[in-house]
């Protein structure tokens, strides 16, 4: 499928402002696939793709989580968490993406994932940081980013986690797997 098909389809499953944010997504990702080295063509493509089962129902998310095999224990964390793996799953079946990068980068934008791929790394962290978001810390993030993608994604854990953390909600363990490693990683 070629990318103006592709972004047209993906921006019809979502109201306009998320549209917004995923145009915010690309733009970022791809400065920071050009900053560190990834491709940035892979950048683009995840990131076009990685919301595209944002507005799903949860209950069509939670059959398809069934149904491909895909980690039950989702299930029990947050409903935010569900769209990645799924997302993933859509883009495969109905955008005909094969790279399996690509797949990933889509699979674990949200959550992360212990030993994540530069490309991994890139389009969660963009995720943060795209011009639209506002958050306490979102400026740091964007600071640390100059210079280090692994810092600056640190610190976008730590703002899910301590947000998670002030609504007593659970915290899904890729994240903490995550979040752990990359520190490791600074070492
Ligand atoms: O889809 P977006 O809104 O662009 O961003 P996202 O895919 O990073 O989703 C973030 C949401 O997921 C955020 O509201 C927090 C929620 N969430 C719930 N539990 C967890 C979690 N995020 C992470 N990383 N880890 C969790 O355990
Ligand atoms: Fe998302
Ligand atoms: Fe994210
Ligand atoms: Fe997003």
């Amino acid at each position: 499928m070629n990318r103006n098909t592709m972004m047209e389809k993906v921006s019809a499953e979502m109201p306009a402002k998320r549209w917004t944010h995923t145009l915010g997504v690309m733009e970022t990702a791809v400065i920071l696939a050009k900053r560190f080295g990834a491709d940035p063509d892979q950048a683009d493509q995840a990131a076009i793709l990685h919301d595209v089962a944002k507005y799903w129902p949860t209950s069509k998310m939670e059959a398809i989580i069934r149904e491909q095999g895909m980690p039950e224990e989702l299930l029990r964390f947050d409903k935010e968490l569900w769209h990645a793996p799924v997302g993933a799953f859509v883009a495969e079946r109905d955008y005909g993406i094969a790279d399996i990068e690509v797949l990933d980068a889509i699979r674990y934008h949200t959550s992360g994932r212990e030993r994540m791929t530069l490309l991994d790394k890139i389009v969660c962290l963009a995720d943060y940081m795209e011009p639209g978001r506002d958050f306490p810390g979102v400026h740091k993030i964007r600071e640390l980013a100059e210079h280090s993608v692994e810092k600056a994604l640190i610190a976008g854990f730590d703002s899910t986690i301590s947000y998670l953390l002030a609504q007593g909600k659970r915290i899904f363990p890729l994240t903490v797997a995550a979040r752990n490693d990359l520190i490791l990683q600074l070492q």
